[in-house]
């Protein structure tokens, strides 16, 4: 779905927009393609929310094939994202009913890690767009912390790449949601690198809520577990209200001042 597909959902009321924050291989297409499996069975959300429909079934069986086992074929992670021409991300939809019978409509901005990399070095990239476009009009946006990168050869490198990244993203987030999610969760990372990361995050705002997920089950952990307390967390974003002047607005109003003519 891209910008102007747009109308159909918020032609009914406005979306919640989910960012998905970090690097190249990082592991964000992954999360969309376990979200939408655990979806078809049943296993995603509770009954408070149950699914109602989608714009981009077909976008969420690409992103999600390569996850599924098939006959004679273990399951492989989904390509990597393509930067490509387009300049705005590609979105996907899911719809939920809750138990009052309203609906949600959620979209998920799937980008190519190599945008928000482009971004973090310089805002202003002109390559740079679709990240502009996602920390723009997210209301609930992902940082991703890539555990693999954060205990590989290039931890370093790794480490410097979030906390510039982490910088952009919650200067940009300005009091919308945001969460520090680590991927990979399978994977070791050293206690102080962990510590930095967060402290990355904490810097600026300290009630940073954090999420791990990882395909592979953890211990006695099994694997969608952590995908549904992410998902969990995202349905219940509320859009802020407006808050409209109220103290003695109507001496304000020309009508009332003035009179009509
Ligand atoms: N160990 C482990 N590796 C994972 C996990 N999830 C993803 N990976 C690895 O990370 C790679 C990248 O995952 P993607 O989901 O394609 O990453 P992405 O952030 O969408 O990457 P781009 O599209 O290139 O920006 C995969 O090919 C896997 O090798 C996980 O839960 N555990
Ligand atoms: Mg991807």
């Amino acid at each position: 779905m891209g910008e102007s597909d747009l109308n159909f959902i918020s032609g009914r009321v406005k979306p919640i927009t989910v960012g998905i924050v970090g690097p190249e291989s990082a592991g964000k297409t992954t999360i969309l393609g376990a979200f939408y499996l655990l979806l078809g069975q049943g296993a995603l959300t509770t009954g408070a929310n149950s699914f109602s429909n989608s714009y981009t079934l077909a976008g969420w069986e690409a992103v999600a094939t390569c996850l599924r086992w098939k006959p004679g074929q273990p399951p492989r992670f989904p390509p990597h994202t393509p930067s490509g021409a387009a300049r705005a991300p590609g979105m996907l939809h899911l719809g939920f009913r809750r138990e009052d019978g309203s609906l949600r409509d959620l979209l998920f901005a799937d980008a190519p890690g190599e945008w928000f990399q482009k971004w973090a070095a310089n805002e202003q990239a002109a390559d740079a767009e679709g990240a502009r476009w996602i920390a723009r009009h997210a209301d609930v946006s992902l940082l991703i912390a890539d555990r693999e990168a954060l205990a590989g050869p290039k931890m370093g490198s790794a480490r410097n790449d979030f906390q510039l990244l982490a910088q952009r993203a919650v200067a940009e987030a300005r009091g919308r949601r945001l969460a520090l999610v680590w991927t990979k969760g399978d994977v070791a990372v050293a206690p102080a690198m962990e510590a930095q990361i967060r402290k990355a995050v904490a810097s600026v705002s300290s009630s940073v809520p954090e999420f791990t997920v990882s395909v592979y089950p953890r211990g006695e952990i099994d694997a969608a577990v952590g995908f549904r307390e992410l998902f969990g967390w995202i349905l219940s974003t509320k859009r802020a209200g407006v808050d409209l002047p109220t103290t003695e607005s109507s001496r304000h109003d020309p009508l009332f001042r003035f009179g009509g003519r």
